[in-house]
């Protein structure tokens, strides 16, 4: 499953974000809460009509919502524990003035986006000081601890340096030594830009700065606006279809989160259909039939023999599994298939 933790400045508009994509509003003060979101995903959409399933399952994304970190709390900020395991960060910075004045008193994106990131590092210093004083107050160091040791320097003089772990170079030996260490600035982050609703469509200067350190570092940014968001939602489809097509945007910012998410893991969508149940899965780009099997129930991937694949795009536009297999175009694939986004997957097994 995909994990994904909520990090930013407070009041940049988070756990708006959160409950916008998860439907569940968090209690205030809490410091985190967790929950589910679908991806949505037109194709679902279509397969689901097609098939008229008992049960439709949109891929689900699992969000964790934080407080907001302040400047000088990465180290102290136990709260950040909460969202180590998480896969990828959606980090929330404001544009938009609001009712509320901004913590620093003033609309910086750029500066913003700085400061989570420090924070984030200092995290990381934090959690590798721990590990060596630990290991200093241990009465004799040995073993693992000692081989450990030097790893741990090494990452501590490099996060000195301001240097995210991603940037790094390890061998695969030191890697196995940090195993159990979970880094934030090793996580790659989807930059979602709460502007104000008056600069949807605009591209203000500092977003091309933003644009091109996220780019940079392989991440993802997005723009779209928390309020407009809400009201969007409080809307009927058709209600909706009028006021995005009104605002010039082609679809609801919060699925493009979701979808975005995906992509910056490098994660693709296959299908299972049928009259009980359609639903989307998420797999590793690149991953065999096998590994879609797996994800679906380790029993079908020990019991594997063959998969039956084809293509959303051939089944749409066919308009039946009939006339996909009578033109050629379904497949039987063995387990180093190479899944692709979009595959329709039948696993046939025997365990
Ligand atoms: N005008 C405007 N207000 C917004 C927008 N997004 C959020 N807000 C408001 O800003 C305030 C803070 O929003 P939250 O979503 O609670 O912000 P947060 O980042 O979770 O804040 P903390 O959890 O305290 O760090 C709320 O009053 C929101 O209604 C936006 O896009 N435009
Ligand atoms: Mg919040």
């Amino acid at each position: 499953m995909l994990t994904c933790g909520i990090v930013g400045l407070p009041l940049s508009g988070k756990t708006t974000l959160f409950s916008l994509l998860t439907g569940y509003t968090p209690p205030e003060g809490k410091p985190s809460a967790i929950a589910m979101a679908d991806v949505p995903d037109v194709r679902v959409d279509i397969l689901s009509a097609m098939y008229q399933p008992r049960k439709t399952v949109y891929g689900q994304i699992q969000i964790t919502d934080l407080a907001g970190l302040s400047e000088g709390t990465g180290k102290s900020a136990a709260f950040l524990n909460s969202i180590r395991p998480a896969q990828a960060l959606i980090h929330v910075i404001r544009a938009f003035e609001g009712d509320y004045p901004h913590p620093l008193g003033s609309i910086d994106p750029l500066r913003d986006f700085n400061i989570v990131n420090h924070e984030l590092l200092l995290a990381d210093m934090a959690l590798v000081e721990t590990r060596l004083d630990r290991i200093a107050s241990a009465s004799k160091v040995k073993g693992p601890d000692k081989e450990q040791l030097p790893v741990l320097e090494k990452c501590l003089n490099h996060l000195l340096e301001e240097k995210p772990m991603s940037q790094l170079q390890l061998t695969e030996e030191e890697r196995q030594l940090l195993q159990g260490l979970v880094f934030f600035t090793d996580k790659p982050q989807l930059l979602v830009v709460n502007l104000a609703e008056e600069d949807l469509g605009t591209n203000p200067p500092w977003l091309s700065a933003l644009k091109t350190v996220s780019s940079e570092k392989g991440w993802r940014i997005l723009t779209l606006s928390a309020k407009i968001e809400m009201e969007i939602s409080q809307l009927n489809p058709e209600e909706q279809t009028v006021f995005m097509a009104e605002l010039n945007i082609s679809e609801p910012g919060t699925a493009l989160v979701a979808r975005e998410a995906y992509s910056l893991l490098g994660l693709i969508a296959f299908f299972t259909v049928g009259t009980d149940e359609v639903r989307a899965w998420a797999l590793k780009h690149g991953d065999t039939a096998v590994e879609a099997a797996r994800t679906i129930h380790s029993d079908l991937a020990r019991g594997f023999i063959r998969a039956d694949v084809m293509s959303y795009e051939d089944l749409n536009q066919l308009g039946s599994e009939i006339a996909v297999k009578e033109k050629g175009l379904a497949h039987l694939v063995g387990k180093d298939y190479v899944v692709k986004d979009g595959d329709i997957v039948h696993i046939r097994f025997n365990v």
